[in-house]
């Protein structure tokens, strides 16, 4: 495999295996605090994130590179609340779309065009957590510093995820 996009794929392992670990930090925070709603949010975006890891560790030794498995720096413990949470979240998209798109970049600077393929799988992953981080944020941001908003919010997050689990299993999906 391209040596150079093969560094560049595990630097992306990397980038997801501590976007994991950052949405289990968050996860814990929320349940020590009481939203559960958020809690269960954050735990699933957690297994999600390892899951596009370990697709990228799979790719990686399909194609006769070497997936290196990553030391993660240790997320924050606690964060000043749920406003905040979701700003990090935003943000922390952000960047690795950013660091999706130099792959993509660097796909095409050396004409690799089965990884340019299989990494347009993350551009369109990018493009619907970053719209959903920007829906949750802007409705955080009406509720402002309403207790009783927050409360409703947290709740109508955790049923969100119950249906969308609900129909996902009724489509046979895991
Ligand atoms: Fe891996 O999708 Fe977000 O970061």
């Amino acid at each position: 495999m391209n040596t150079r996009v093969e560094s560049a794929l595990n630097e992306q392992i990397k980038k997801e295996a501590s976007s994991s670990q950052f949405y289990l930090a968050m996860a814990s925070w929320a349940e020590g605090n009481g939203l559960n709603g958020t809690a269960k949010f954050m735990y699933t975006h957690s297994d999600e994130e390892r899951f596009h890891m370990l697709k990228l560790i799979k790719f990686v030794n399909e194609r006769g590179g070497t997936a290196l498995i990553p030391a993660i720096e240790q997320p924050p413990v606690d964060f000043k609340n749920l406003k905040n949470v979701f700003e990090l979240l935003l943000k922390h998209e952000i960047s690795v779309t950013e660091s999706i798109n130099d792959l993509v970049d660097i796909c095409l600077q050396e004409k690799d065009y089965t990884t340019h393929n299989f990494v347009q799988w993350y551009v369109s992953e990018q493009l619907e957590e970053e719209a959903l981080a920007r829906t949750i944020l802007d409705k955080i941001k009406l509720i402002g510093n309403d207790n009783g908003g927050l409360y409703l919010f947290d709740r109508d997050l955790e049923a969100s995820i119950i249906q969308a689990n609900t129909s996902n299993q009724m489509n046979g999906g895991n």
